[in-house]
């Protein structure tokens, strides 16, 4: 699907390091023809984002998803400077290590709140300021995990976040679809990326994903970016408030 993305300004949130599945979505966009924004969070990750919109041809700004006024102040940018928006990716999340080290149960009221700020809320303030710049419909489109819907040891308060995620998906779905703004997540199966590395016994995660998925192997950053491009692309015009997963095949499995 050549140029699929041709003519698209197209939002992408959450570029940490040329690991992020954000900057893989950020490449397949690219190679779909879109013009590119590009955001970071902060100081510490702005050189790798200014590095890949250099490659990219991208535009970047600072955005810290926490801070309602950061929000405000990038989509009057993107509306003054690109005077539209057709595409918005939200590859974000956060939550405190020690939230993701003990157990569920000791989860704090902070390190809740705090993780499903970061990786759920963000999601409905971004489309609330994306809406008005989609003249011509949108496709917004949010990364999310198994584990939102399945016990996976270890993700805790991330898992209850992305079942929150997935679920505001829905709602936006089903309030801007009047518009022809589709709001859908893509599942992504295990990844090495910096979100990921910090993790532990990772490497046993990727091991046995490999060994059960249908596909017999990790799904690559390529494959979750690709779904991602579709999703924004008009092929996908009939599509809304759904999850997609580029996981190998993994979630089908019963045992
Ligand atoms: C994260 C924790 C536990 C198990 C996990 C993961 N598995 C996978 C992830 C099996 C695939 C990665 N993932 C899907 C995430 O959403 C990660 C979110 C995340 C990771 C960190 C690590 C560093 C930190 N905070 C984090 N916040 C969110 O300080």
């Amino acid at each position: 699907m050549p140029d699929s993305l041709r003519g698209k300004t197209i939002l992408v949130m959450g570029v940490a390091n040329r690991w992020s599945l954000a900057s893989a979505i950020a490449h397949a966009a690219a190679r779909e023809g879109a013009a590119l924004w590009l955001t970071y969070q902060a100081e510490r990750v702005q050189k790798p984002v200014e590095d890949l919109a250099r490659e990219l041809n991208a535009r970047t700004a600072a955005c810290d998803v926490a801070d309602d006024a950061a929000i405000a102040a990038l989509f009057a940018r993107i509306g003054a400077e690109a005077g539209r928006l057709d595409g918005l990716v939200h590859s974000l999340a956060f939550a405190q290590k020690q939230e993701l080290d003990q157990p569920f149960v000791e989860t704090s009221r902070a390190g809740f709140a705090q993780a499903l700020d970061i990786s759920a809320y963000s999601l409905i303030p971004l489309a609330r300021a994306a809406a008005p710049l989609m003249t011509a419909g949108g496709s917004i489109v949010t990364l999310s995990y198994l584990g939102a819907t399945r016990y996976v040891p270890n993700y805790n308060v991330m898992g209850v976040a992305k079942a929150a995620l997935e679920s505001a998906v829905r709602y936006l779905a089903g309030e801007l679809g009047p518009r022809a703004i589709r709001v859908n997540a893509v599942s992504a199966g295990p990844v090495k990326t910096a979100s990921a590395r910090a993790i532990k016994d990772f490497s046993s995660i990727l091991d046995h994903v490999a060994q059960r998925a249908p596909l017999r192997r990790v799904p690559e950053p390529a494959e979750i970016a690709d779904l991602a491009a579709f999703l924004l692309s008009d092929a996908a015009r009939g599509v809304t408030g759904d999850v997609l997963f580029a996981d190998s095949g993994y979630h089908i499995l019963g045992v």
